[in-house]
C-alpha cells in the first residue's frame, strides 16, 4: 500500500473512493474469446470489456471535481471541439471537428507492450478501471502560441502505469494512434509518418500532473480532442498530447516522438513550454489565448513549475528543449 502524500491542489476528499459510484457506472459484458483471440498476452486485468461507455460526446456519470483549477475562463466547449489540431483528419484547424464527425472510437482496445509485469490487449474502460474519473481545468498550450483552458475528465496516468507494474528496466513511455487510413482519412496524405507517436521519460509520466484524458467539460471526449482515450500534459506543448491511443510501450530507450522525426530542430523531445526558448520560426514568449483579443505572457512550464521543475533540474532546457 502506497501512502498518498497530500498535495496543495487536491481536495480533502480525494483520497475517499465512492467505490460504490464508480462500480454502477461501469456494466460489463463478456468479450467473445474469439474477440480477442491470439491478442491475449500475460496479464489482461480483466477480461470484459465495458459495455455501457457513453458514445462520444455524451455525458459521463460520477465524475470527482479536484481542485486542479487555474482559477481562469475556461474556453467555451464550442471553441475547444471545434479549433484542432488532429492531422490524421486533416491539418487545418477547422478539418477535425467534420472529418472526425463519424469516427466511432468503439469497440477500443489499448495493447500494452514492454518493459512491465502485465502486458496484454485491455478494453481502454478495463484500462482506466477502477480509477474515479477526476475533472481536471488545466491550460492547454499549444506550441503555435495559441492557448486555452480546458476542463477535462480522466484518470491520473500514475495511478494507471502502477497497476501494469513497469520493471526496472523501463525508462520511457512510448505511446501510439491509432493507424487506420480508412477511419482516419488524413493518413492517406504523408504530412507525418504514421501513427502519431508520442512519449515520456517514466519520471514525467508518474508526475501527479499527468492525465489520461477520456473525456471533456463532463462529457466523453468528442473524437476530434482524440476519443476515446488521449493523453494530457498540461506543462509541455499540446502535441505531447498525442490522442485515439492504440499502444502503450514501456521502453529502455527515449522513443521517437512524431514532431521530433518530422523536424527534429523545431520540435524536442521534451516540449516544455519555455517562454525563453523560442521555436526557430516564433517567439514563445506569448500566447493568444483562444477567443481572446491581447495576447498574453506564456508561463514557464505553462504555470506548473512548482509541480514539475525538479524533472528537469540538471537539464539545459535550451538544449533538451
Ligand atoms: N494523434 C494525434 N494526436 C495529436 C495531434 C495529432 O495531429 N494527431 N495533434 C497534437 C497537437 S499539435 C495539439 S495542440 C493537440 C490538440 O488537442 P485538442 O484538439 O484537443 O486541443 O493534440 C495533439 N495530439
Ligand atoms: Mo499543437
Amino acid at each position: 500500500m502506497l501512502i498518498k502524500i497530500r498535495k496543495p491542489w487536491e481536495l480533502k476528499d480525494q483520497d475517499v473512493t465512492p467505490e460504490h459510484l464508480f462500480k454502477q457506472r461501469r456494466k460489463f459484458l463478456k468479450i467473445g474469446a474469439a474477440a480477442l483471440a491470439g491478442g491475449i498476452g500475460g496479464g489482461m486485468l480483466s477480461r470484459h470489456a465495458f459495455a455501457a461507455w457513453p458514445a462520444a460526446g455524451e455525458l459521463l456519470a460520477d465524475v470527482r471535481k479536484t481542485a486542479f483549477d487555474p482559477g481562469e475562463a475556461l474556453t467555451p466547449f464550442d471553441q475547444v471541439s471545434s479549433y484542432n489540431n488532429f492531422y490524421e483528419f486533416g491539418t487545418g484547424k477547422d478539418e477535425p471537428v467534420y472529418g472526425a464527425k463519424d469516427f466511432k472510437p468503439a469497440p477500443w482496445t489499448v495493447e500494452i507492450a514492454g518493459a512491465c509485469a502485465k502486458p496484454g490487449l485491455y478494453d481502454f474502460s478495463d484500462l482506466i478501471d477502477p480509477h474515479p474519473l477526476e475533472e481536471r481545468i488545466y491550460r492547454h498550450r499549444c506550441v503555435e502560441a495559441w492557448s486555452m483552458v480546458v476542463p477535462w475528465v480522466g484518470v491520473s496516468l500514475a495511478d494507471v502505469i502502477k497497476r501494469l507494474e513497469p520493471t526496472s528496466k523501463a525508462r520511457y513511455i512510448a505511446f501510439e494512434t491509432l493507424l487506420d487510413p480508412d477511419r482516419m482519412p488524413g493518413q492517406h496524405r504523408n504530412v507525418l509518418q504514421w501513427p502519431y507517436v508520442e512519449g515520456l521519460r517514466l519520471d514525467e509520466a508518474m508526475n501527479p500532473l499527468a492525465l489520461l484524458s477520456v473525456g471533456l467539460y463532463g462529457r466523453t471526449l468528442p473524437p476530434q480532442n482524440g476519443a476515446p482515450l488521449r493523453l494530457v500534459v498540461p506543462w509541455k506543448y499540446g502535441f505531447k498530447g498525442i490522442k485515439s491511443i492504440v499502444k502503450i510501450t514501456f521502453t529502455e530507450d527515449q522513443p521517437p516522438t512524431s514532431w521530433n522525426r518530422s523536424s527534429a530542430h523545431e520540435y524536442g523531445f521534451y516540449a516544455n513550454v519555455n517562454p525563453e526558448v523560442d521555436h526557430p520560426r516564433w517567439s514563445q514568449a506569448k500566447e493568444r489565448r483562444i477567443g481572446e483579443f491581447f495576447k498574453q505572457k506564456t508561463l514557464p512550464f505553462n504555470g506548473y513549475g512548482s509541480e514539475v521543475a525538479s524533472l528537469y533540474a540538471d537539464m539545459d532546457l535550451a538544449k533538451f528543449f
